[in-house]
């Protein structure tokens, strides 16, 4: 069969233009301010009117490494997302200590993403915090997930209690599952539980967020390439803005870690970008958001 080349000849062309022309031609006026002012401006013709106040933060390595852009957020619709610090994750007798990691690695995002919160809660960016676990009856516990924590954990996995624990590991209720004290929600904030690594296929997180009407997630937590990346890879996916707070995250191997900040930064920005706390608390502050 020949193929046929010719555009003029497809019936549907018609239909397909006035919506790809519209589109490309905002695409093209937002490409022109990015080359002048470096910044990927709020877009209030496909959002509305910001809700709270806009603010601008420096992102490295944008759009090729060595470079530096800024990503402008407007207040109203961004949240702060915070990936299961939970005890199962960066502290004693939890999952990743029991698989023998060092608890240095994940615990290090800690005080950031504390300082964070300080300086956050202090305005209109929401708050939302991941979980990871599974129910008590395991009930929505992949096997093979099962089975390779309980190869891994040298006996002790997913749903059984180390000796001298907290609890049953990654199950919902357990002393072990819950945020760490250090950065335990508070009235106000939003908690999401999720069953997997990422949140988009195993919880109500997109919901949430919708009606939430957010549109730009600062993200942090644990583990750097793990559930961090795979929520930032479905959050962009879905066409959020995601901004990935190096110092903010943690992985239980240190290669893991710089790879996964690295990867967001490909293709221009594959999957969003990347920054650090201090330039978020300095661009809320220039912007004078309380
Ligand atoms: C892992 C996570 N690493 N929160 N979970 O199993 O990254």
């Amino acid at each position: 069969m020949e193929k046929n080349t010719e555009k003029k000849n497809r019936s549907y062309e018609s239909y397909l233009t006035k919506n790809r022309e519209n589109y490309l031609n905002r695409i093209q006026q937002d490409y022109e301010v990015f080359q002048e002012t470096k910044t990927f401006n709020y877009p209030s013709w496909l959002y509305g009117e910001p809700k709270g106040k806009l603010f601008k933060v420096e992102v490295e390595d944008s759009p090729s490494f060595g470079d530096t852009a800024y990503l402008e957020f407007d207040s109203g619709r961004t949240a702060f997302l915070i990936i299961d610090m939970q005890t199962d994750f960066c502290g004693e007798q939890g999952y990743v200590n029991v698989m023998g990691y060092n608890l240095s690695l994940t615990a290090a995002p800690i005080k950031p993403i504390k300082k964070m919160l300080d300086a956050v809660r202090e305005t209109d960016i929401t708050v939302i915090y991941t979980r990871e676990g599974h129910e008590p009856d395991l009930s929505d516990a992949p096997y093979n997930k099962v089975l390779r924590s309980k190869i891994i954990g040298n006996g002790v996995g997913i749903g059984e209690e180390p000796e001298g624990g907290l609890g049953r590991l990654l199950v919902r209720g357990e002393e072990n599952w819950d945020i760490i004290d250090e950065l335990y929600p508070e009235p106000g904030d939003f908690v999401v539980d999720k069953a997997g690594k990422g949140a988009f296929g195993s919880s109500n997180i997109h919901m949430v967020l919708k009606n939430l009407g957010i549109t730009h997630l600062i993200i942090a937590g644990i583990t750097t390439d793990v559930c961090v990346h795979t929520i930032m890879r479905e959050a962009n996916d879905f066409g959020y803005w995601c901004m990935m707070l190096k110092d903010s995250v943690g992985a239980t191997d240190y290669g893991n870690h710089l790879a996964a900040i690295k990867s967001v930064k490909m293709q221009g920005g594959v999957f969003g970008n990347v920054s650090d706390s201090d330039k978020v608390i300095e661009a809320l502050k220039d912007a004078q958001i309380k």
